[in-house]
Parts: C-alpha cells; sequence; structure tokens
C-alpha cells in the first residue's frame, strides 16, 4: 500500500472533520435577543469576504482583532473597549469566528459559564477549558452553509455606547498625543503605507486594536502573542516576511531585547519599505497593568517590569539598519527606504499615567 505524504493525510482529515451540521447554530442565533456578541480573531484571506458580508447581514455588534483583516471595514459594527462593555452589558451569548481572540475579555469568559460561547474554526479548538459549541471547518463555507439570516441586531443597544466610546476615546487621544495609546494611534496612520503589520508582544497588540486609526483599511495584520513567548519575534518576523517589500514589524522594547541577534536574518534580503517599530516604554509596562503588581512597592513594580534605560541606536547601526528616534507623537516621520529601519518611539511615561487614568473614569 502507497503511503499518503503528510500534507495529503492533514487535507484528508480536515474533510472528514468538515461534515458540518448547522441547524445547532441556527438554533442558537435564535436566542439572539438575549444580546448576542459576534467576536472575530484572525482570519484567513479566503474567509474574510464571506466573514464580512455575513457581519453586514446580521448587523450584530462585533469585536474584531487586527488580525481578522476587517477591523477597519465594520464602521459602526465595531465595539469599543471590550472587556468593559462585555462586563456592563452582559450580552448572553458570543459568536466567536476565526481564531481565538486575543483580548482579555476572551479569557474572561472563562469565569462565565452562563454566556453560551459558539465557534467556528477552521482549527477545531475551542480556546476555552469550559463547555462551548463549535463547529470546525473553513469559516467562509460555513457561513455560506447557513444560507440566508437576515438582520438579528443589536438587542442590548451596546452599539451607541460604543458609538459615544469612540468619541471619548479619539478625545482622550488628542489630549495626550504622547502617551503610549496616542504615539500607537500615530504610528497607525503612517501605517496605512505598509503592505504588512507584524505585532508582537504585549501592549502593541491590545493598543493596537483598542487605538489604532479605524479609516483605512489594514488587511494583513499578523500578531504574535500570549503562550507563543516574547522571544524570537524579531525573527519570527522576518521569516514570515524575508523578501517582501514594506513589512512592518511593531514590538515592545523587551521583545526587541530578547531577540537582538535575530536582524542577522536579513542578510541577503534585499527588499525595501521593511520597518521594525520598537516601542520603548523602558520595560515590561504590561505588568504595570495587572492589578496585583499595581499594589507592589515602585522598586518591586520595577523588577517586574525589568525596568531599563536602554536605546536602541547602536544595536540599529550593528545590524546596519537605518535609525530614528521621536519622543513625540508631532515629531514623528516614517520615511521607508531600501535599508530596514529601526523606529524607535519613546512615549511619555506620565501622559501615558494620565490617559490611562483618564480611561478608567470613563463611563458608558
Ligand atoms: C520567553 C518569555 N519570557 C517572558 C515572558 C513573560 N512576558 C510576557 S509579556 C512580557 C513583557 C514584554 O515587554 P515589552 O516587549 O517591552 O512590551 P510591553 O509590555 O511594554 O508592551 C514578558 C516578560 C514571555 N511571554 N516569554
Amino acid at each position: 500500500m502507497k503511503l499518503l505524504d503528510q500534507s495529503k493525510l492533514a487535507w484528508l482529515l480536515l474533510r472528514v472533520s468538515e461534515n458540518f451540521d448547522v441547524s445547532q447554530l441556527v438554533h442558537f442565533f435564535a436566542d439572539y435577543w438575549k444580546g448576542l456578541v459576534v467576536c472575530v480573531g484572525g482570519l484567513e484571506p479566503e474567509d474574510r469576504e464571506d466573514v464580512f458580508n455575513f457581519l453586514k447581514e446580521v448587523k450584530l455588534p462585533v469585536i474584531a482583532d487586527a488580525t481578522s483583516g476587517l477591523r477597519e471595514l465594520l464602521g459602526p459594527l465595531l465595539v469599543a473597549d471590550p472587556e468593559r462593555l462585555l462586563s456592563e452589558t452582559s450580552p448572553q451569548l458570543i459568536l466567536r469566528i476565526g481564531e481565538v481572540p486575543v483580548g482579555r475579555f476572551w479569557r474572561d469568559l472563562e469565569k462565565q459559564p452562563e454566556i453560551t460561547v459558539f465557534s467556528i474554526t477552521r482549527t477545531g479548538f475551542s480556546g476555552l477549558a469550559r463547555e462551548s459549541s463549535l463547529i470546525h471547518g473553513e469559516v467562509g463555507r460555513v457561513l455560506r452553509g447557513l444560507g440566508e439570516i437576515g438582520e438579528l441586531g443589536d438587542a442590548l443597544d451596546i452599539l451607541q455606547h460604543c458609538r459615544r466610546r469612540w468619541g471619548q476615546v479619539d478625545q482622550l487621544l488628542e489630549m495626550y498625543p504622547d502617551s503610549e495609546p496616542g504615539m500607537v494611534r500615530m504610528l497607525s496612520i503612517y501605517s496605512t503605507v505598509a503592505d504588512s503589520i507584524y505585532l508582537g508582544n504585549s501592549l502593541p497588540i491590545r493598543e493596537w486594536g483598542q487605538f489604532a486609526q479605524r479609516e483605512y483599511p489594514t488587511e494583513n495584520v499578523r500578531a504574535n502573542r500570549g503562550v507563543n513567548g516574547i522571544d524570537g519575534q524579531l525573527s519570527t518576523w522576518i521569516g514570515l516576511t524575508h523578501g517582501l517589500d514594506d513589512a512592518w514589524c511593531v514590538v515592545g522594547d523587551l521583545t526587541a531585547l530578547y531577540d537582538m541577534s535575530g536582524p542577522s536574518l536579513l542578510d541577503g534580503c534585499e527588499a525595501s519599505g521593511r520597518v521594525i517599530v520598537v516601542i520603548n516604554n523602558g520595560g515590561g509596562r504590561i505588568f504595570e497593568r495587572l492589578p496585583r503588581v499595581k499594589n507592589m512597592s515602585e522598586p518591586t513594580q520595577k523588577i517586574v517590569a525589568n525596568a531599563h534605560d536602554f536605546k536602541f541606536k547602536d544595536w540599529a547601526a550593528m545590524w546596519d539598519m537605518d535609525y530614528k528616534l521621536f519622543a513625540s507623537a508631532d515629531a514623528i516621520e516614517i520615511e521607508p527606504a531600501q535599508k530596514t529601519s529601526v523606529v524607535e518611539l519613546v512615549p511619555c511615561a506620565k501622559q501615558t499615567a494620565e490617559f490611562w487614568d483618564a480611561y478608567a473614569q470613563l463611563t458608558f
């Protein structure tokens, strides 16, 4: 007997497991009046059009990761500040489409078994350790298999709250332009010239979803976080995009420090317009946002954050990369060149703290 090679076997297994039954999903939709929110994680490019058409048809509130490629296309359906919104409006149903969402709200669902979760996923992983339902298959095919659903709508008026919240967020970003979220907003405007964007740990991924511009589509976005670890991120980006023009990478400073030899892989890469943005907030600032760390003494917080004063100029020179540092949003000017450029963004710590304090005060 001729043995099947690995790729054929994987293809066959996918086909076998793809005999999905959408009737369970139709029943799930019947309860939409209890409050139904759609979460869209990373999507394969071939699924995007079907997902987009579905979302436009059902007109449900959508939490969309940047990696869905749809975030900027959803206009008034896009949910702002998902964590707080979900805890305050308590929708009873969540439909997840695509990869496991990166937002904190998804992990919070572990502790909310009363919320019914249904996933449509190519991987077959529920992404939750508690009970939930799942259809395993090509996402676009599953949605087409549903036929016409029609408008379901926003039973809890979540989108009305979101309109207000987006307005408040935009106002805060204007008030604190040199805060980290303010600089991420400015960066996202510059990066509309990129052909692809790679987001690495930690805050860059969160902050991109919450604060990046929402007008111009940036379809080709990848993110790498969580259990993946912060090491090897630059190498991953270079491997993923080697030889491709206009590839941008946005990482935190510790993430860059953990992969200082990564740019050696650029050797032989002749593509132009490649940019590595390092958001240098002087350590792993994601930890400061954890309630347990917030209550620690300042010296202990510094240790937890691996606080440092390093800058990346000499590192860029070591790998023959162009280099610029910007310490305010207004000053940012990114001109991709033939050589890979390192752009170091240094947010104002005071404005960042003020931004987050004001953000915490916002109410729906
Ligand atoms: C190999 C590895 N070591 C440690 C961690 C724990 N960790 C998660 S996020 C993070 C900090 C990342 O800092 P930085 O890249 O500066 O991003 P920021 O938090 O400031 O956005 C660390 C150390 C990890 N995920 N992987």
